[in-house]
């Protein structure tokens, strides 16, 4: 008996997940609106899927290095097509928003929704990593966009979204190798 076309396209999919994804669900709306807004401004030709193309010219603009529109293609194409749709994409980043959520409530010792040096430091040195206060203060100002000298949970999440981990010691590492900033992204430090 032949296997209908759904089944086939799941029976193929390297994860159990489904990929027809009602995110609508348990994404808050705000949240939902957010994505989908995110998602056009990486779709940068319009057609309603992010490949390698569209991500490489969108991550240019924000200063991320080339490597991770590959990276991040890979991780959130459920079906294998070479490009990401919105279910899969919203369906992705939730699932990495969550993990940058509990790294950064690591590091937010008060509680307050946001990082200062301070915690900073401290985060750091509990996880074994080293970091002289000048750096930290770099990495601080990498991140915060708005001047506060303290990086909020948006801060932290719009500059971690396209790193292509969820351990804190790889997302530290990134956040130190990166020069997603306020500078032009001609000036990549590759590692
Ligand atoms: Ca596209
Ligand atoms: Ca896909
Ligand atoms: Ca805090």
């Amino acid at each position: 008996m032949p296997l209908s076309n759904h089944h086939v396209f799941l029976s193929t999919a390297p994860t159990t997940e489904e990929p027809q994804i009602h995110y609508d669900h348990d994404v808050p709306h705000e949240d939902e609106e957010r994505l989908e807004n995110l998602f056009k401004s990486l779709d940068v030709d319009g057609n309603g899927r992010i490949d390698i193309h569209d991500l490489s010219e969108a991550l240019r603009n924000f200063g991320v290095a080339h490597e991770y529109a590959q990276s991040f293609i890979e991780r959130a194409d459920i079906n294998k097509s070479s490009d990401i749709s919105l279910a899969e994409f919203v369906h992705y980043v939730k699932e990495h928003e969550k993990n940058l959520r509990l790294s950064f409530s690591h590091i937010d010792k008060n509680r307050d929704g946001k990082i200062d040096l301070e915690e900073l430091i401290r985060g750091f040195n509990e996880l074994g990593v080293d970091v002289e206060v000048e750096e930290a203060q770099k990495l601080l100002k990498r991140m915060d966009q708005d001047g506060s000298l303290e990086i909020s949970y948006n801060e932290w999440r719009d500059f971690l979204l396209y790193a292509p981990y969820t351990n804190i010691h790889d997302l530290i590492r990134y956040w130190r190798h990166s020069t997603v900033s306020n500078f032009n992204s001609q000036d990549f430090i590759d590692f």
